[in-house]
């Protein structure tokens, strides 16, 4: 592709439909531009008929989704003339505050639940030089800290409960229609602070809006042990394998319902083993690696076709949301032994051909 324009990141390609940042403040690491890519045979497993796209969003800079709100948020801080941002996070929002701040020159702190973070996002939000305080509760309460800790304006709060990450993270919608020349049926994804629900919904009624084209039904998927919007209640100890998703008093809870409402949705629950085969399956079907929480879209989907739940749906689009080596452990916890041999020609023949 000789001669084509390069990508120039969330903030400069999306200008017209984001709050304004002056060109000088551009934090970015050419976030955005993600694969959309084909997913036949998964789709298959789903429902007969179907086309599945996967938007892959491990591929943006720190692995994550979250790179598209951050490069907003890490921006306007810096055009507003913040020092320092802060975070609570279960792992992503932490790695990808963390670079942005390092390329800002910002101070960063990360605020996580003690033990409950995979190893690739620790080890991001350390390696940035970001201060990691890991505090004893869960991912609500360290929320809840943070926000009240920040109420003295001494660091911005770059968690979505910050407009400007829903803005930058509405942008996939625009790269959804744009790469498959329309807009797709159903849109799939996990929820957990439900601010990338709000978010892409967000960016589909104003693409509407402004261009046409229709909406998808929004089609968010919780760990069936944090679950608190299918629920309608709290969940005071949420437990689930997908830590990127353990959280039981989402932020962004009413923008998940009226996500769902308005586009004739659902919000549902799977278990860990069904998030746990989806996952599997988008490996070694697909080929596409992503963390734990990422599968929840598809093992919603999964649970939903083999229920006869999607109504006939013709073009399914459901965003991965991050990389699968966040979280390298689980994935060799679930996917068994491998073999030792001697450095020995026939014993490698035998253990090759078993
Ligand atoms: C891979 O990093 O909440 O519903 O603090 O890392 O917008 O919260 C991460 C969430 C899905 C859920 N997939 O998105 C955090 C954090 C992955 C994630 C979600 C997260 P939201």
């Amino acid at each position: 592709m000789t001669g084509a324009r390069p990508w120039q990141g969330i903030c400069r390609e999306f200008r017209d439909i984001l709050p304004p940042v002056p060109d000088a403040a551009v934090v970015t690491l050419l976030e955005g531009n993600t694969p959309l890519v084909p997913a036949p045979r998964l789709a298959a497993r789903i429902a007969p008929g179907l086309e599945l796209h996967l938007k892959i969003e491990g591929q943006n800079p720190t692995g994550s989704f979250k790179d598209r709100g951050m490069t907003v948020a890490v921006s306007r801080a810096v055009a507003g003339g913040a020092k320092a941002v802060i975070c609570a996070s279960t792992g992503n929002t932490s790695a990808s505050a963390a670079a942005y701040a390092a390329r800002a020159g910002l101070r960063c702190a990360v605020v996580i639940p003690e033990g409950q973070i995979a190893l690739g996002k620790l080890a991001q939000a350390m390696v940035h030089g970001a201060r990691v305080v890991a505090v004893r509760g869960n991912f609500d309460r360290a929320l809840e800290l943070v926000r009240t800790l920040a109420e003295d304006g001494t660091a911005v709060v770059v968690n979505s409960i910050n407009p400007d990450r829903i803005e930058g993270q509405k942008t996939i919608a625009w790269e959804i229609a744009d790469a498959l020349g329309r807009v797709p049926d159903l849109h799939a994804l996990p929820v957990g602070n439900a601010g990338n629900i709000t978010a892409a919904w967000k960016g589909w009624t104003e693409r509407d809006r402004a261009t046409g084209g229709g909406t998808p039904r929004m089609m968010g998927f919780q760990a069936a042990g944090a679950a608190p919007i299918v629920h309608g209640a709290r969940v005071e100890d949420p437990k689930t394998i997908a830590t990127a998703i353990k959280i039981g008093n989402p932020a962004s809870w009413r923008g998940a319902l009226e996500a769902r409402d308005a586009s004739g949705g659902v919000i549902d629950a799977v278990s860990d083993d069904e998030i746990v085969a989806a996952y599997r399956m988008l490996a070694s079907l697909e080929g596409v690696f992503v963390e734990p929480a990422s599968a929840a879209g598809l093992a919603g989907l999964l649970k939903l076709g083999a229920s006869g739940g999607l109504n006939g749906a013709a073009v399914a689009v459901a965003t991965v949301t991050g990389h699968g080596l966040k979280d390298p452990e689980r994935a060799v916890q679930v996917s068994g032994a491998f073999e030792t041999v001697d450095a020995d020609l026939d014993a490698l023949r035998r253990a090759v051909l078993a």
